[in-house]
């Protein structure tokens, strides 16, 4: 779809994103939440359109045990960055919140001065599934927020499962927050999850004994150093409550996302090939479709003569295999 062409739903989201509207940047991360094939389309065009305004923003995930502390340290250090002139969206990705209908005033409580910032944005998790799971939405989002002129996006994810590893991996940086004590620090914490972040915290020193807290520092440093020996990850005692610590980590945060090698989107093959395998695995609960021509028509729009950006080349592929499958029913 070229830009001229978009319809006026698209147009006027897209101006009022582009206009820093807060009311239109909520609005475009509900389209891009419908799960309604007629909002598709749009959601699409408007994804394909914000991917050429992502500016200068940089991304960074804040994920740990339930409890830890992420959603106060995301205040913390939010709050930092805006007064390092920044803009800061929260995006709060709670897998478990799709069954329990979410901890939406739990996180907005946590980040009291962020919610109440004007440069700053707080979006919780859809309280229902989205196409193609936590992760994909997570990307929608990201885009969103960028394009609405938040240039530094923060996503906490809760817990330690497969879906924050897929989060993790679609952002810049990744801060992990863990406990010291309670027997041992990386209890619970599958091994998967030690090879994702950049900086790890230990955060409520103020509650732990100084021991176990520099115990469970010196076992991580180690661990992250045999699992990982090419790469330096900072380990960092801190307490959200007292600021001891923060500091330092915020100037690790800061490092983390100022020198990081990675874009803050992938190319648009790359977006291509990882929306339509999300949208693969959706429609394969529905049954199985002719998967492989219509990628490969697909594939062809996102790189012949129509103005087809990744999500739309998508949107069109699952649009046909829809009409594929429903015509078999
Ligand atoms: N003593 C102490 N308590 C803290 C610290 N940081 C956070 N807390 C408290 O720990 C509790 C959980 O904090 P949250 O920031 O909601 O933790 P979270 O990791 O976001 O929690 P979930 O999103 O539910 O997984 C709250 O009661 C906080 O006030 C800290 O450094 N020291
Ligand atoms: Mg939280």
């Amino acid at each position: 779809m070229t830009a001229g062409a978009h319809t006026r739903r698209v147009s006027e989201l897209l101006g009022g994103l582009m206009d820093g509207h807060r009311a239109s940047l909520g609005r475009a991360l509900t389209l891009v939440e419908s799960t309604h094939p007629s909002d598709m389309t749009d959601a699409a065009a408007l994804l394909d359109a914000c991917l050429k305004h992502c500016g200068t923003a940089r991304s960074m995930a804040i994920t740990g045990v339930p409890g830890a502390g992420k959603s106060t340290l995301v205040d913390e250090l939010g709050m930092g960055l805006i007064e390092s002139g920044h803009r800061v969206a929260v995006l709060a990705v709670d897998p478990s919140s799709l069954r329990t209908g979410g901890s939406v005033l739990g996180d907005k409580t946590r980040m009291e001065r962020l919610s109440r910032s004007g440069h700053a944005f707080i979006r919780p998790s859809p309280t229902r599934g989205t196409l193609g799971g936590v992760a994909a939405h997570t990307r929608r989002s990201m885009i969103l927020c960028a394009a609405a002129g938040y240039d530094r996006v923060l996503v906490e994810t809760v817990g330690v499962g497969q879906s924050e590893v897929a989060v993790a991996s679609m952002v810049q940086c990744v801060l992990l927050v863990l406990l010291a004590g309670a027997g041992d620090g990386l209890q619970g914490i599958k091994r998967g999850i030690l090879e994702v972040p950049d900086i790890v915290a230990f955060n409520k020193s103020d509650a732990v004994h100084r021991n176990d807290q520099d115990r469970s520092i010196r076992h991580t440093h180690d661990a992250m150093h045999m699992l990982r020996p090419d790469v330096n990850v900072p380990v960092v005692g801190v307490s959200a409550v007292t600021g001891d610590g923060l500091q330092r980590l915020a100037a690790e945060v800061t490092a983390c996302l100022e020198q990081t090698p990675k874009p803050f989107m992938p190319d648009a093959t790359s977006l291509f090939h990882e929306s339509t395998t999300q949208l693969i695995s959706h429609a394969l609960q529905q049954g199985e479709g002719p998967f492989r021509p219509l990628l490969e028509a697909a594939r062809d729009r996102l790189h012949d003569d129509t103005d087809d950006g990744p999500w739309s080349a998508a949107a069109w592929f699952y649009n046909q295999l829809n009409t594929e499958l429903g015509g078999r029913r």
